[in-house]
């Protein structure tokens, strides 16, 4: 057998999704059968400390304190962006001039804009490229897409979809600086918008196809806060809560809300899908379970099935241990990656692209603006 390409990756940032993306390179190749050997060749960030010890704990290579110095180096393939999203757009613009793959997290942008000049980059350079939308590979909502494109539901009526949280609700959080830069607009483009809305946004997309119109309402409930790096108080320019009503294309109609004020709820990330015939549910909390009606049952047995979504019949299952045990929320990146990985050897691009990346802050971009000027607004590129 001949020996697979090493693949070796520069990863830039070393918080939350460093730890979660760098998980998925080394546990992808075990588990899935990949057309190239990931190696963890260096890691990227300003604080060299920190870097090293990231890199020792991960088993990177090496370390690298300016990207810049990362993408110049001959021996990287691929620059994974894993740091705050002010600096997406920079990194990947430059990475994909310099012919290297590009996997970033989400938003791809801070704004569509910002985006879109990523996707430019990248399909002019011809580099593939990924966001990690990572939600799409629980085992149950790749499922659920595998049910609509079965054709299973008929015409869809209605998608709800709400992500809630509980972690910003104190007054005396300050915004900006590291784990706070999410309240930082000038570090991330929107609150809640964004970082939470664009995950259900993205889902909705990939399995209800494009929305046209929103009418959004945003809130920031504490108007200012003492700033992490200058220490003076500041207004908060973020959105604490979103919510909006949409149309899809499909004549189907939605409703969707984020929060960081559900005092109560971590990370309740929830959709529910009603069609003529079927309708589904699912929640991030019970993640292996997709909940299933169908109409075309036999009328005394017909009610809501739930689907404990682990045996080898079921997506991605048949590469973990035996049926019926359970996987979690770090599979969904190992999945990700081993998708990305086989696309790269197939030609065949996996999603979400960049370009998908963009259809979601299409979205995101309208509801800020609907929510500023009150009225429907349409979403561009739809
Ligand atoms: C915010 O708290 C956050 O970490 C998001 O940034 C992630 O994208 C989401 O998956 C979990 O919540």
């Amino acid at each position: 057998m001949a020996a697979k390409k090493t693949l070796n990756i520069g990863l830039v940032g070393y918080g939350f999704m460093g730890r979660t993306h760098s998980n998925a390179f080394l546990q992808a190749p075990r588990f899935f059968d990949l057309p190239f050997r990931p190696a963890l060749a260096a890691v990227c960030a300003r604080n060299v400390d920190r870097a090293k010890s990231f890199a020792e704990n991960w088993g990177y290579a090496s370390i690298e304190s300016d990207w810049r110095a990362l993408i110049d180096r001959k021996d990287i393939d691929l620059i994974d962006i894993a740091s705050p999203n002010n600096t997406h757009a920079e990194i990947a613009i430059a990475a994909a001039k310099a012919g290297k793959m590009v996997l970033c997290e989400k938003p791809l942008g801070r704004t569509a804009d910002e985006a879109s000049s990523m996707v430019a980059a990248v399909e002019a350079a011809g580099v593939a490229n990924m966001v990690w939308y990572n939600y799409r590979r629980v085992p149950a909502v790749t499922m659920l897409k595998h049910l609509l494109q079965q054709d299973r539901f008929g015409r869809i009526f209605h998608y709800r979809s709400q992500f809630l949280q509980d972690w910003t609700i104190s007054r005396d959080l300050p915004q900006g600086g590291e784990g706070l830069w999410r309240l930082d607009a000038s570090v991330a483009g929107s609150g809640v918008t964004g970082d939470l809305l664009a995950h259900n946004i993205d889902m909705a997309l990939w399995l209800n196809g494009p929305i046209i119109e929103v009418s959004a309402m945003t809130e920031t409930f504490i108007k200012e806060r003492k700033h992490t790096i200058t220490g003076e108080v500041a207004p908060v320019r973020i959105d604490d809560a979103s919510a909006f009503l949409c149309r899809f294309a499909n004549g189907s109609m939605a409703l969707f809300e984020a929060t960081r004020y559900a005092r109560g709820h971590k990370a309740l990330f929830t959709l529910e899908i009603n069609g003529e015939r079927a309708s589904a549910a699912w929640d991030l909390h019970d993640l292996h379970r997709l909940e299933y009606f169908d109409h075309r049952d036999d009328a005394q047995l017909r009610g809501w099935k739930s689907i404990h979504v682990t045996d080898s019949d079921h997506p991605y299952m048949k590469n973990w241990w035996v049926p019926g045990l359970q996987i979690g929320y770090e599979h969904t990146f190992i999945h990700q990656f081993a998708d990305f990985l086989l696309g790269v050897g197939a030609n065949k691009p996996a999603a979400p692209t960049f370009r998908d990346g963009l259809a979601t802050e299409y979205v995101t971009d309208a509801v800020l603006r609907s929510a500023r000027t009150r009225q429907w607004e349409a979403v561009a590129g739809s």
